[in-house]
């Protein structure tokens, strides 16, 4: 664990214990970790598989790099420094968010697999489900659903996510969705039907 800046702190443990939580939703808490490149579909998978589950009468909630970049890191670029800052703190609250019981949705670029392996490590095992969002790039560019690929390649957006700067795909993730190959539902199916598999939810 990072250690904090003052030594005068104290680790407070909360009455109510996270298995009790746990046992009242009827479900785990649990990170699902989308990344993916810009327009390979994470937001729209993510908020498919948080309706399925909301329909089902679980507690989820979805954490978007853009919603997240207007407010708490709306002091972050696009860096490699900034990025690695931005999926730390995002790391930290789909952490506690995971612990209030929550099945937490990320879907954030997160292009750096150190950072992502540093969000796994800071998790309980097994609480950190990486999900890559594998679309060709050039799908990703054909997409281009915000017109941001176009601006990119004409040299108006700086450091672009698979244009002028990395995306470094995972190299062992739990869940490998390809949505070029099939329909949202079906790949919001195959990430729901793994949570039922694994345990972390019950079918209702
Ligand atoms: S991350 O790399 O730090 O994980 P994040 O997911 O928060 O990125 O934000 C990505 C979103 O920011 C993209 O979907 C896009 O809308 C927007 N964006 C703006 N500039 C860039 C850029 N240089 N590279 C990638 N995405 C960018």
């Amino acid at each position: 664990m990072k250690q904090p800046k003052s030594s005068h702190l104290h680790w407070h443990h909360t009455t109510i214990t996270r298995d009790a939580r746990e046992q009242r939703n009827g479900h785990k808490g649990v990170v699902l970790w989308f990344t993916g490149l810009s327009g390979s579909g994470k937001s729209t998978l993510a908020n498919s598989v948080e309706s399925m589950l909301f329909e089902q009468g679980h507690n989820s909630f979805v954490l978007d790099g853009d919603n997240v970049r207007h407010g708490l890191n709306s002091d972050l670029g696009f860096s490699p420094e900034d990025r690695t800052e931005n999926i730390r703190r995002i790391g930290e609250v789909a952490k506690l968010l995971a612990s209030a019981g929550m099945i937490v949705n990320t879907a954030f670029i997160s292009p750096y697999r150190a950072d992502r392996d540093r969000v796994r490590e800071i998790c309980q095992h097994g609480e950190f489900i990486e999900i890559f969002v594998d679309c060709p790039l050039s799908v990703c560019e054909e997409r281009d659903p915000k017109g941001l690929y176009k601006k990119a390649r004409a040299g108006q957006i700086p450091d672009f996510t698979g244009i002028s700067a990395p995306y470094e795909a995972p190299a062992s993730p739990e869940l490998d969705i390809r949505t070029a190959e099939g329909t949202v539902e079906e790949c919001a199916e195959q990430v729901v039907n793994y949570l039922v598999d694994t345990g972390v939810i019950h079918p209702r």
